[in-house]
């Protein structure tokens, strides 16, 4: 197939093209799941002028969008919980009460995998209907290890049922369930290193994260199973100094994790320590918001250090139930100052990087034909809208949706 005038945000700087890497009046020749060739239609070589072509009548086109970061497989809600922040109540509160998270286990625990994967598919629906053409879904509400596999065999196959990429990731060390009270270690040795073994050993899992907070895990509990991880060959990233510091950062970046997510609380010496592992900054601003949280991640100074930063939803049930990754984008502009191309990257070029995928999230040749066209002409609409997604269509593997 070859598209043809378009306005074209390769997300790959060439030398004149500005941080979006944009190319006005451009074509793009794909072969089967592959992108052979982009650039001005000017210089379109002659081999390819012969391809079945789809003018893009000057639409803008994006790689096809990255979330990085979701929780996208749980049942239940917790609007309830929702009603008591409003009422006064902390997220952390709530934590301690048994509700929060652990309510989104219970009602995961009761659900058939069957029943996980229908309640997921609606909401990898929206996150398409936004531009995701890869999705991360974590598992983490299961916390034993039939249940942690359950989810994520129900992950797994939302790629069988959606044109769209899901890497896994295991979360088994989410949270301490009831019955482990006390005994984290017990917690680690018994359900997140079985699960995580068990996982590996059927396919299932692409990652490995945790939750490191004062509520949930400290770097000492994490340390036997990011050391598992590694010598399983599986990368890890880490949910860290969302409410406190913990240090996390620095200790994901030491094992060479992917991503640190979140970061609100992280230091100066965790900014320094992401830098030189070369760790991505993701940027969560659906959990910010809705937690109303007033201590912002230290965009200027990862910035200035030259993290790659990623933004993600963090689509979840608690914290951030936001399935639009262009929502997400705008929030990272309005609350965190990104730049609506900081926003764009952070959806495309380093989501993808979070994810250890090096195929996709820019437009080159060689990289996967995973596209989409939008109703703009300027890429910082895309952040610019609320709640409003231009998406045209998108091109999954090098064919457009049905
Ligand atoms: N941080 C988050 O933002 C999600 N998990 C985590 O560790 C929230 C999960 C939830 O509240 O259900
Ligand atoms: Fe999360």
């Amino acid at each position: 197939m070859l598209l043809t005038h378009a306005t074209l945000a390769t997300m790959s700087p060439i030398p004149g093209t500005g941080g979006y890497g944009l190319i006005p009046d451009a074509a793009v020749a794909l072969q089967g799941d592959r992108i052979l060739w982009a650039g001005p239609m000017a210089d379109l070589p002659a081999e390819y002028r012969a391809l079945p072509e789809h003018d893009c009548q000057g639409r803008l086109v994006t790689p096809g969008l990255i979330d990085c970061h979701t929780h996208a497989v749980h049942a239940g809600h917790r609007a309830v919980e929702f009603e008591l922040r409003l009422q006064g109540a902390s997220y952390e509160d709530i934590a301690r009460a048994g509700g929060g998270i652990l309510s989104t286990v219970t009602a995961t625990r009761a659900a058939s995998e069957d029943q996980l994967l229908a309640l997921a598919l609606p909401r990898i629906d929206q996150l398409i209907a936004s531009g995701a053409t890869t999705v991360e879904v974590k598992s983490g509400y299961g916390l034993t290890v039939v249940d942690e596999l359950k989810m994520l065999r129900a992950a797994r196959r939302i790629g069988l049922d959606r044109p769209v990429t899901v890497r896994t990731t295991h979360l088994a060390a989410h949270a301490i369930p009831p019955d482990y009270k006390g005994r984290t270690a017990d917690y680690i040795a018994e359900v997140a290193l079985p699960s995580l073994h068990a996982g590996h050993k059927e396919g299932l899992i692409d990652a490995v994260d945790a939750f490191c907070e004062t509520i949930a895990f400290s770097v000492a509990d994490l340390t036997p199973l990011f050391a598992q991880a590694r010598a399983l060959g599986l990368p890890v990233k880490l949910h860290a100094e969302q409410l406190t510091d913990q240090g996390g950062t620095a200790f994901a970046a030491r094992h060479g994790a992917l991503s640190a997510d979140h970061l609100e609380y992280l230091s100066p010496e965790g900014i320094a320590a992401m830098a030189s592992a070369g760790t991505v900054a993701v940027i969560l601003p659906g959990a910010f918001y809705t937690l109303r949280e007033t201590q912002m991640p230290p965009i200027a100074a990862l910035r200035a250090a030259g993290v790659a930063m990623a933004v993600a939803t963090d689509l979840n049930p608690g914290s951030s139930p936001l399935a639009s990754l262009t929502l997400a984008m705008n929030m990272a502009c309005t609350l965190f100052r990104l730049t609506p191309e900081e926003a764009l990257m952070g959806t495309t070029a380093h989501a993808a990087r979070a994810l250890g995928l090096a195929d996709r999230g820019r437009i080159a040749p060689g990289l996967r034909a995973d596209l989409c066209l939008w109703d703009a002409d300027h890429p910082a609409e895309l952040a610019y809208r609320i709640g409003a997604t231009p998406l045209h269509s998108r091109i999954f593997g090098g064919r457009f949706d049905a």
